[in-house]
């Protein structure tokens, strides 16, 4: 192993702004607004305030689902919050999720409006709501909450974790990497024990957990996570391909991925949704072509 750092911690910690790495410009440790700035309102009686992360996506694709299933109270607005430019601050935003972390959403179907954040609540908010993706009866009831909550304390390891480490740190500190790959690679097996027990994570019905796991879990496997495919052997995690290869022919899947994306193919990116006919006539490249 290489020499470990000589840091060495102060009695009492301080902010360092010029070390904060790739999120320095928006990274602080204290909670609140920063600016002023109220939240656009869309006709629709979901207003969702996003970007096409996993967090995002988990609440996209459930969207879609739902509209795809006939719930037409579930049609929404789909606003970017850009949060490399600090729109998770605003105090708009702050409103709605006090944590500044996209996915927020607020249902204004409604007398009062009623806000969600947290992408696990927001997804157990709009399942009770539609009365769908979640069974009623206990025993797979819990097995889909369960996993739901899995993922919810799992992916800060992936993430904040190993993809903090591995693809964004201005160091590569081999002890970090190390041990959140461990538990990455640990989680992965976790995952495909159980896909291979069952053909979806609850057991045989589709279910919010999968949705909640997919845009993590599925994309590692299938190697849009940090560039690490191969440094994690994600192709050895045969169920949960199989899992990620079967989600991803899901047209409401498909739909859900390209909501609120700001990087990739242009044709799959739709910055905002704002009506069903969106992803006809709004992804990137045909604005492109249009102006
Ligand atoms: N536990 C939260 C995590 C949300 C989260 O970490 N969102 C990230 C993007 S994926 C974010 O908004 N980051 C902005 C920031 O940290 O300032 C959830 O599941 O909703």
């Amino acid at each position: 192993m290489s020499e470990p750092s000589e840091y060495v911690p102060p009695k009492v910690w301080s902010w360092n702004k010029a070390n904060g790495g790739r999120f320095a410009k928006t990274n602080r440790p204290i909670a609140g607004p920063t600016h002023e700035k109220e939240l656009p309102i869309g006709r629709h009686p979901l207003q969702l305030y996003s970007l096409g992360t996993p967090n995002g996506v988990k609440v996209t694709i459930m969207l879609e689902e739902l509209l795809a299933l006939g719930r037409n109270g579930a049609e929404y607005d789909a606003w970017l919050i850009d949060i490399g430019e600090g729109d998770q601050f605003g105090s708009g935003f702050v409103a709605v999720n006090p944590n500044s972390k996209i996915p927020a959403l607020m249902d204004r179907s409604g007398a009062q409006p009623i806000r969600v954040f947290e992408s696990g609540a927001i997804l157990l908010y709009l399942a009770e709501k539609f009365g769908a993706f979640l069974p009623t009866e206990p025993a797979p009831r819990a097995e889909c909450l369960s996993w739901l909550f899995w993922q919810m304390g799992s992916a800060p390891y992936l993430g904040g974790g190993f993809g903090h480490f591995y693809a964004y740190a201005p160091t590569k500190i081999e002890y970090a990497i190390d041990r959140f790959a461990m538990e990455v690679k640990r989680q992965l097996d976790v995952l495909d024990r159980r896909l291979g027990e069952s053909p979806y994570v609850a057991g045989d019905a589709y279910t919010i957990a999968d949705i909640a796991i997919f845009p993590w879990y599925g994309g590692l496997a299938k190697g849009w996570q940090y560039g690490a495919a191969e440094f994690l052997a994600v192709q050895d995690y045969k169920h949960v391909q199989r899992w990620a290869d079967m989600l991803l022919e899901r047209p409401a899947v498909k739909r859900g991925r390209m909501v609120n994306r700001t990087s990739g193919e242009p044709a799959s990116q739709l910055r905002e949704r704002h009506d069903a006919s969106d992803f006809e006539t709004k992804t990137q490249d045909k604005i492109a072509a249009a102006s």
